[in-house]
């Protein structure tokens, strides 16, 4: 090879990398909860498919006058997301969309929450959609695509599943092979699905014997030490909580048996999925983060879950913090934190113009402290600590682990200034290993914090 050539290949490689590196970090978000922050997201149907965790949730959108339903639920289309670890989280992009589903109405703006399943090499995602015409039946109907990949292309099959009719479709593959689709219009219903996992094997069932006062939807099936559990937001009081019942039968009848998530008063709805992930259980669901006056645009999350040594499921407590160790390299969002001082530390939008823009920490009396747990600062010696802050008064903020009168880690002046600015600071103790972190304002001031990291 000449120098020439030589030199062309290096250039051709370099660039090379650089579009696999782009294409590699393009649309990561990187997360605590909500855990997608590059849109809206709802009704997240997680599954574990070879080393990772796929997400198929819903995409809340806005509608405008003629687009959808101004103030109702909106959605045209499916993302799907995936995670090596759940920190890390990767869209691959639109896989389904109301313009290509041959019985769908392409203006319904009506796909409500999906699933997804593997089978014999193949991935089945399932989605409720407006019907185009009553050859259809009325209102939704649930389709089925498939692919080769866990992230598509799907090629969305000519006709819905005959004989269902309602939304929320869930898929369950027993022990014995035999697969199942659930899903909810008023009641919740069952029925067991041809190898094909296209058409059903038996009779739409009604699941007995849950709840019969108040909205349920959502069934969410899975199994453990033998005990079927069947998942389903319902209203017992005001809005939706997470629920669950038992039986020995995927087709029941089911015992109630208790609630997963209470309801909270912010967002009607809610919707989950639980899968376990490298020997932990988690609990996938949704709120409504970045559209806290409008409920119908929501935000995925995810928790940790833990059963009884009985096999009942402990309650699960929503929290900012989400799950999985954040390398104390990256952005550490305070703002997502653990815990925090009742006084003098509070959250906000950063711009309440996009709120996709995250949260800041407003720190505004002396030892304030928020806490954020599981960072991991590994083995190398980071030198430094960055603050990216706002302060029209000036101010001192301190970095902690352990507890907020545990080893200083650091302390940062933060300088007047009416910008946004990144302030670095050397580290004055390094502790290799993961830590719980805590930052706190040691003077009388005002300190906006947008995130921290360590290099
Ligand atoms: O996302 C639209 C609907 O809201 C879902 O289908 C229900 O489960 C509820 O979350």
């Amino acid at each position: 090879m000449n120098y020439q050539n030589e030199f062309n290949m290096k250039k051709y490689k370099s660039c090379f990398i650089v579009i696999v590196l782009a294409f590699a970090f393009v649309n990561i978000a990187k997360a605590q909860n909500p855990f997608i922050t590059n849109q809206f997201s709802a009704d997240p149907s997680a599954r574990v498919f070879g080393d990772k965790v796929y997400v198929y949730p819903s995409h809340d959108i806005l509608a405008t006058p003629g687009h959808g339903r101004v103030g109702w639920f909106c959605m045209k289309d499916y993302h799907v997301f995936s995670s090596p670890n759940l920190t890390d989280w990767k869209d691959h992009g639109v896989i389904v969309s109301q313009d290509k589903v041959p019985w769908g109405n392409p203006t319904g703006y009506s796909m409500w929450a999906p699933d997804c399943i593997f089978r014999n090499g193949k991935y089945y995602f399932y989605f409720p959609d407006a019907v185009k015409d009553t050859s259809y039946g009325r209102g939704f109907a649930v389709g089925v695509a498939v692919a080769d990949e866990p992230s598509g292309p799907f090629k969305v099959q000519p006709t819905p599943i005959k004989n269902v009719h309602g939304i929320d479709p869930n898929v369950f593959i027993d022990k014995d092979g035999q697969a199942y689709l659930y899903w909810a219009e008023g009641n919740i219903y069952g029925a067991k699905l041809k190898k094909n996992m296209m058409e059903l094997a038996s009779a739409p069932k009604i699941l007995e014997d849950l709840p019969t006062k108040g909205l349920k939807e959502g069934p969410y099936l899975f199994e453990r030490n033998g005990i079927y559990y069947l998942t389903y937001p319902h209203v017992a009081n005001k809005t939706e909580r997470l629920e669950y019942a038992i039986s020995n039968n995927p087709l029941g009848p089911f015992k109630v048996t208790g609630v997963i998530m209470d309801a909270s008063p912010d967002c009607w709805t809610n919707h989950q999925s639980i899968i376990e992930f490298k020997n932990q259980w988690y609990l996938f669901y949704h709120h409504d983060d970045f559209s806290p006056d409008f409920d119908k645009a929501r935000s995925i999350r995810i928790d940790s879950l833990f059963f009884n040594k009985d096999g009942t499921i402990k309650k699960v407590i929503p929290t900012f913090r989400g799950v999985g160790l954040t390398k104390a390299t990256q952005k550490i969002q305070i703002d997502r934190y653990t815990d925090k001082s009742n006084e003098g530390a509070s959250i906000n939008f950063i711009d309440t113009a996009n709120k996709f823009q995250g949260w800041k920490t407003v720190f505004n009396q002396p030892n304030a402290w928020i806490q954020y747990n599981s960072v991991d600062f590994g083995k190398k010696p980071l030198k430094n600590v960055i603050v990216r802050a706002l302060s029209e008064t000036g101010g001192t903020l301190q970095v902690r682990i352990s507890s907020s009168n545990g080893p200083i880690v650091a302390e940062i002046k933060i300088p007047k200034s009416k910008n946004w600015k990144d302030i670095k600071t050397a580290v004055v103790k390094f502790d290799p290993g993961i830590h719980n972190l805590f930052v706190l304002l040691k003077d009388n001031s005002n300190v906006e914090v947008d995130w921290i990291s360590f290099d």
